[in-house]
């Protein structure tokens, strides 16, 4: 790398580039300290409001400098993803389905960034030989989106995502640091206005301002825990298996906006939408063949198995009273037998009810025999209500 090297000229030719390195928008961020971010991130922690996803050391999310020795910018890439099913498989009775976020559809989103920036990586080392790059995707130290805003992919919405004008919302993030100094972009104007749509259709109220996640009540971060959920968002959750896309299917900047240029992203049908009742007895094989390529895999099996029975309770699906019993009798994760437990009681009738008595007799965990007392009451106040 010399002094005298036209950094100007290099964006230019990145620039060009990477549409051929399937990237669909691309800037330059500065490398400087985030330091707007770190007091957001302390107060986002003194207020409880983290995930528990995100790396932990506040220093290294905010300090580019933490990452990699005197870094000079940070080049931000936006890789846009489909909104839509072109058939989607219809929900009958007997037949649920559940449905995974757009974000989870297609390949493992942080397979297809990494493959994109090593490509750009690959051209960059063929320009300047002797510079030092840094690839990170979600799973990194930095704010993808703290990256992206500064780099002027998009405006950072209410609904917390980076907006672009060209593709919505509907974009995966990823980043490189590196030691050229290539010349930054400015940020975005943010075209929210005075729109408060995303704030109101949120399902659970974790939109607790403009761009302020309360991120434990948020549906995304609920389906994605292994444990067992309050009641009240067991209901919240309807049949998502995987993420919620509610905050940004309602957003106007995303009207009209479907991309499906890159093949990998392009939903499975049978995956993204798949049948409720096969997920309860599948096999780790059979888990591992259907979402194992999928972004939604990463929590294993658990998590989605849980929130199927969940679904199958909001659906109300008397076809499914029997596996769910069986599952309340002999599966051995006391998180499923609990969901079990609140679904019977949801679905009700005779059948539910005499599963639950006899699961009553057996269980010994205190959250599955709390739940099987809320349904079995649930179910005789609905019979007595019937009656008279
Ligand atoms: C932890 C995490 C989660 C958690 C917490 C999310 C959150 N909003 O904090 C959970 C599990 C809930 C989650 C859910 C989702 N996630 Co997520 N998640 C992350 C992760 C790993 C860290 C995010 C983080 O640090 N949050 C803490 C907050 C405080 O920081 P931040 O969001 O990074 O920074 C912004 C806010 O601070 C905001 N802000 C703060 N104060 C204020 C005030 C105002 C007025 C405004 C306007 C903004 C604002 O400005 C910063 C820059 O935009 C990132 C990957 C990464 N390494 O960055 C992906 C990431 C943010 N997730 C992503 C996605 C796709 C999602 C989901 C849409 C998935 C889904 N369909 O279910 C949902 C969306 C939920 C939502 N409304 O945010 C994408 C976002 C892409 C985009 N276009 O924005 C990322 C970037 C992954 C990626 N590489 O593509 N996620
Ligand atoms: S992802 Fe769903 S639950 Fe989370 S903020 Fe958006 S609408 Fe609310
Ligand atoms: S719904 Fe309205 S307020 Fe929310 S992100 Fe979209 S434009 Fe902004």
């Amino acid at each position: 790398m010399t002094d005298e090297q036209d950094w100007s000229l290099l964006k230019e030719e990145l620039l060009q580039a990477a549409p051929s390195m399937g990237i669909d928008k691309i800037g330059i961020a500065s490398a400087d300290p985030f330091l707007d971010l770190k007091e957001i991130l302390i107060r986002h922690r003194e207020l409880g409001r983290e995930s528990g996803f995100e790396e932990p050391d506040i220093e290294k999310r905010t300090h580019p400098e933490r990452l990699m020795e005197s870094p000079k910018s940070i080049i931000a890439i936006a890789v846009a993803y489909p909104s839509k099913m072109s058939s989607p498989p219809k929900s009958e009775p007997g037949k649920y389905r559940g449905i995974l976020s757009r974000s989870a559809w297609g390949e493992d989103y942080h397979h297809v960034l990494r493959r994109r920036l090593q490509r750009l990586e690959e051209w960059l080392k063929e320009q300047v030989p002797d510079c030092r790059t840094e690839i990170m995707v979600d799973t990194g130290a930095l704010s993808d989106r703290a990256v992206a805003e500064r780099a002027g992919i998009g405006w950072s919405g209410k609904n917390c995502a980076i907006i672009t004008p060209e593709y919505g919302s509907w974009v995966y993030l990823g980043e490189m640091i590196t030691d050229i100094p290539l010349p930054p972009d400015k940020p975005i104007l943010d075209e929210c206005g005075d729109c408060t749509i995303c704030i109101d259709a949120c399902p659970t109220g974790a939109l607790v301002g403009p761009g302020q996640l309360h991120a434990g009540s948020c549906v995304s971060f609920l389906t994605q825990t292994k444990t067992v959920l309050p009641d009240h968002f067991k209901k919240k959750i309807g049949n998502r298996l995987y993420g919620c896309d509610t905050c940004q299917i309602v957003c106007p900047k995303n009207k009209g906006k479907n991309w499906t240029q890159h093949e990998e992203l392009r939903p499975d049908p049978e995956v993204a939408k798949p049948l409720l009742k096969p997920m309860l007895t599948m096999s780790n094989k059979q888990f591992k063949e259907t979402f194992g390529a999928s972004a939604a895999a990463w929590r294993g099996k658990k998590p989605l198995q849980r929130n199927a029975v969940i679904a199958l309770g909001n659906f109300k699906d008397r076809s499914a009273v029997q596996l769910l019993g069986q599952l309340l009798m002999d599966d051995p994760r006391y998180e499923i037998r609990e969901a079990a437990a609140w679904s019977l009681g949801e679905i009700a009738g005779e059948e539910a009810a005499s599963w639950i008595n006899k699961a009553q007799g057996k269980e010994d965990r205190p959250e599955v025999l709390e739940a099987l007392a809320k349904a079995a009451e649930k179910i005789r106040a609905g019979a007595g209500k019937e009656k008279s």
